[in-house]
């Protein structure tokens, strides 16, 4: 027979999960938030890169690594939209746009992705916000937009 307490940490915890999973599936149709998607693993997200795919929709391949991200520095025009695909070589790395609330983990063979839009000029610092090492205050890198003027490498 079930304990009268465990019942109700059981139901505690049942009312909990539910209550995570409600405000998921709030943020993410209700509030239109974009949560970050779990693509399947492909080793050729795995080789650092800018592409761009139409006139003002970008993709990039960034990958995590001790202690940098490559690529350092990504240069989009104003206006963009782009996709992040993150991973990492090795350990487990953040991946924190700051001014775009984006807060990702880059994890060993797996493949995380956001959209992100740039609408004003300026230089977006991309910094590793989960602790990975002696190097972990140097991991960062840069979005670049229309600054001084949109060239990608
Ligand atoms: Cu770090």
């Amino acid at each position: 027979m079930i304990n009268k307490f465990e019942k109700y940490v059981f139901t505690i915890t049942a009312i909990v999960i539910m209550l995570f999973v409600f405000s998921l599936v709030y943020a993410r149709s209700g509030k239109r938030a974009d949560v970050p998607d779990c693509l399947p693993y492909d080793k050729a997200y795995t080789i650092p890169a800018v592409k761009q795919i139409d006139s003002n929709l970008y993709q990039v391949y960034a990958v995590a690594q001790m202690w940098q991200f490559q690529p350092s520095e990504i240069y989009v025009p104003v206006g963009s939209t782009v996709d992040f695909f993150v991973t990492s070589k090795d350990v487990v790395h953040g991946f924190n746009i700051y001014d775009k609330n984006v807060n990702m983990m880059a994890v060993y063979g797996n493949i995380n992705k956001t959209t992100v839009k740039f609408d004003k000029p300026g230089v977006y610092k991309i910094t590793c916000h989960e602790y990975c090492g002696v190097g972990h205050q140097n991991m960062q890198a840069e979005v670049i937009v229309n600054y001084p003027d949109a060239k990608n490498n």
